[in-house]
């Protein structure tokens, strides 16, 4: 197990990047219209760009097959090529419409016309600013979730309950990308104010805490709380809450 300097360390520098998107991806509100089979992402997690999609996603509450393609990967990184023509991310493949597209801002713009029922947030339209707040959400953490490290493949991908800007959900996503793991994201997103609280001060106030997000909900039944990230392994059959426990769940597992 990791000693805990490190492990602060590492959480404080994800908080930085969570900061550093300035509210992106944490509050959620449902798209107009789901999806019936679940839209897939070719993505690096420390991507600035794809972090513009999966802010997105989450800000439409739209669940997402992740198939990660850090650099030096070989699972995905070669399917994207000959599917689209080039190694370029993000790239999205929609099996419900078969549309598939690079472009992080024609990705946007697809997810909110095609489901959205709503136009994209007024700030999308400073794509320039936007951007360049992601790259600056990529530095503090320094180049992870982008590059592959060996790793056993997994058979069925693996389900994380997450939301964009958790930076607890993030460690978990960085590590999925670098051991190549395709992850299906139930999205989390915050839709009313008590989701705001973290799970430990909703115990201490002996809160009667009912969310309205579906996937929250979710997690209540499963689990009888909430707290993100959770992991869900149906390779395995094991489930895990906490950041620090699954990173050493994926190492012990899925790392070579
Ligand atoms: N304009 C593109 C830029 C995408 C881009 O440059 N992505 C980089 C990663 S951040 C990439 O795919 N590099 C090629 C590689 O990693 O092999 C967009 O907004 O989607």
């Amino acid at each position: 197990m990791a000693s805990p300097l490190p492990r602060t360390l590492d959480v404080a520098r994800s908080l930085a990047s969570t900061l550093a998107q300035q509210g992106r991806g944490i509050a959620t509100r449902p798209a107009g219209r789901q999806p019936a089979e679940p839209l897939e992402l070719y993505d690096m997690e420390g991507c600035p760009f794809c972090r513009l999609v999966r802010e997105a996603l989450t800000d439409l509450d739209l669940d997402v097959l992740i198939y990660p393609c850090p650099k030096g990967g070989d699972r995905y990184r070669p399917l994207v090529e000959r599917l689209g023509g080039k190694q370029l991310f993000p790239y999205l493949m929609d099996p419900n419409t078969g549309v598939d597209l690079y472009e992080s801002a024609d990705i946007i713009d697809y997810l909110y016309r095609e489901y959205g029922g709503r136009p994209a947030p007024a700030a999308w339209r400073l794509r320039t600013l936007r951007t360049a707040s992601s790259f600056a959400a990529s530095l503090p953490r320094g180049g992870r979730g982008l590059r592959s490290q060996d790793s056993e493949p997994a058979k069925e991908p693996l389900i994380l309950y997450s939301f964009e800007a958790s930076p607890f959900a993030r460690l978990v996503r960085e590590r999925l990308c670098e051991l190549q793991l395709p992850f299906l994201v139930r999205q989390c997103g915050r839709d009313q104010w008590q989701d705001w609280l973290l799970p430990q001060v909703r115990a201490a106030l002996d809160m009667d805490y009912q969310p309205s997000q579906r996937h929250r909900q979710e997690l209540v039944a499963r689990t009888g709380r909430v707290a993100i990230p959770y992991l869900i392994d149906p390779n395995t059959g094991e489930e895990h809450f906490e950041s620090g426990h699954i990173l050493d769940y994926l190492q012990e597992t899925y790392a070579r």
